[in-house]
């Protein structure tokens, strides 16, 4: 009779789940032992770069990816970097190891007391098998639900149950599939679309679950065909449009009185593929000006089951925009002109660039079709004022604004798609929280250009503290930091470069491996 072992790699090979990303610990080790030749494991140093990599590629493929982590202590590591997994709607299934069934009761060294309780109100799904039996099934059911519900699950298992016969009956979920149709009805469909045909002056708001499901360009062809105006959801983590279309009024405000009164003027407001809203600063005021309606579409049942306001549907905003694209009613929009043009880079005073000095080169020097992972927190207004995005999948931000995503996910963005050149846009204060995944990079040598921005400080922290009123507060500062050394520590060749002439120089060279570019910016403000 195979093990439980056997049967679950068999599970995860045929699910496609064979690029796992890890840091294992005594618990993990029985259920690696023996993974079969297709599997690479991806080892990365601390819990935090494990899953943000993951969360990168997992984006980045659009399939779910297997991470591993050890026991409570890994999986507490990993927290954070879930947070934003969670908003990007990212499936991740995570396997964590757990004591030998006899010992976990008993609290023994590295028993998770209580495994799925700990994780439980970030992943979408969690559980440990109550027997070895059902380890094989639960592991079905945990992709299956990262899958259907585009959410994290987790999946503890005791490590003896690896060596354990797995019966006919575990063998079954080899075979099984899961789909989901996500078409709105035909009275649904024709509902919305008399809807939007009706509207006088209809907007677009459109999430990072645009980008997701690969609706970029179709997202294109529905406002133009509307002819409306298009902003980007709040607190955006995927670009689901072109930034400079002549119909982009870019990211609205994460706000709620400064959402209301972009949408002044407009009668209906329709958000694909994301919740309503993912606010930020609590500015309050009246969710929606008197006069405007709201409908959203989203595959997340619960930010329609949440959204304070509007009417929900709960359906595939793609397959929306395909019925709203086949609708005769909806046309009417003009052919949109030429993307709006680029103004000149600001200039800094002092030694520092100005951050826009920084993106404009990027945007010259680097391929036009470079996927770009940015956690740099107070360069947001420079960045788009400077970048020109015409691409599916070009931008990737933080999603929950929980830092460590940037340099591990834009390692695992660049793993997923070795053929398309990838940039980290990362702050000095940012990079550190996910720093380890320059060894990773470095073991694999994944095509990775990092730039990184040093003003000495937690910038956004500074201005938010002007905002609230409390503008001299301790711990905002981080002067002393040299991250070519440290990049080079990790063994990812790294230099630091002083004026704009040698940035550009700079990013002119097409490296095969991973390299850092320090740069010395100007402290700006996010707005
Ligand atoms: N810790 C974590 C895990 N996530 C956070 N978002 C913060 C702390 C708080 N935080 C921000 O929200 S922005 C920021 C911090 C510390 C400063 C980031 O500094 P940076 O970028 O150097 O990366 P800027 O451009 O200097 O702001
Ligand atoms: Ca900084």
């Amino acid at each position: 009779m195979p093990s439980v072992r056997r049967v679950s790699h068999a599970f995860l090979e045929r699910q496609g789940l064979t690029t796992v990303f890890g840091n294992p610990g005594s618990n993990e080790l029985p259920f690696l032992a023996g993974l079969p030749e297709g599997f690479r494991y991806v080892l990365g140093l601390h819990e935090g770069a494990v899953v943000g990599m993951a969360d990168g590629y997992a984006q980045a493929t659009g399939r779910p990816v297997l991470v591993n982590l050890h026991a409570a202590s890994g999986s507490g590591n990993a927290m954070g970097a879930l947070t934003n997994a969670v908003a990007s709607r990212t499936p991740l299934v995570v396997v964590a190891g757990q004591q030998v069934r006899p010992a976990i009761g008993l609290e023994a060294n590295l028993a998770s007391v209580d495994a799925p309780a700990l994780m439980k109100p970030l992943v979408g799904w969690a559980a440990e098998p109550t027997c070895a039996a059902d380890v094989p099934r639960a592991l079905a059911q945990a992709v299956f639900e990262a899958r259907l519900q585009r959410r994290p699950t987790y999946l503890s298992v005791p490590y003896d149950d690896w060596s354990a016969d797995a019966d006919d009956n575990a063998r079954a979920v080899l075979d099984r599939r899961v789909l989901r149709a996500a078409v709105p009805g035909g009275e649904q469909g024709r509902w919305l679309a008399e809807e939007v045909a009706s509207a006088a002056r209809p907007a677009l708001v459109l999430g990072g679950d645009i980008d997701s499901a690969g609706r970029f360009d179709d997202a294109v062809r529905l406002a133009e065909r509307l002819g409306c105006p298009v902003w980007a959801a709040p607190s955006l983590f995927r670009l689901p449009f072109p930034n400079r279309h002549p119909l982009f009024r870019g990211v609205l405000p994460a706000g709620i009185a400064p959402v209301a009164e972009a949408f002044e003027g407009h009668d209906l407001v329709l958000v694909l593929g994301a919740p309503v809203f993912r606010y930020h600063e609590h500015l309050p005021g009246r969710y929606l000006p008197a006069g405007t309606r709201l409908i959203q579409v989203t595959e997340d049942a619960s930010a329609a089951a949440r959204a304070p306001v509007g009417e929900a549907l709960v359906a595939d905003p793609g397959a929306v925009i395909d019925v709203l694209l086949a609708s005769p009613g909806t046309g009417g929009g003009a052919p949109a002109g030429a993307p709006l043009p680029v103004p000149e880079p600001l200039t800094a005073e002092g030694p520092g660039l100005h951050p826009e000095e920084v993106f404009a080169a990027l945007r010259e020097e680097l391929p036009e079709d470079t996927a770009y992972v940015v956690e740099s927190t107070s360069t947001n207004a420079a960045w788009w004022r400077q970048m020109d995005l015409r691409r599916p999948g070009s931008y990737y931000f933080p999603a929950a604004g929980g830092l460590g995503f940037g340099l591990p996910g834009a390692v695992g963005v660049a793993m997923a798609q070795p053929g398309r050149p990838v940039a980290g846009v990362i702050g000095d204060g940012s990079a550190n929280y996910g720093i380890t995944a320059l060894w990773t990079a470095a073991q694999h040598r994944v095509p990775l250009t990092v730039v990184l921005l040093r003003n000495g400080t937690y910038g956004a922290l500074r201005w938010f503290g002007g905002l609230l009123g409390v503008p001299d507060t301790p711990g905002t500062d981080i002067p002393g930091l040299d991250f070519t050394r440290i990049a080079e520590g990790y063994g990812v060749r790294a230099q630091h470069v002083g004026g704009v002439a040698e940035l550009r120089a700079a990013l002119a060279e097409r490296p095969a491996g991973p390299r850092l570019i320090q740069v010395d910016t100007a402290l700006t403000t996010p707005s």
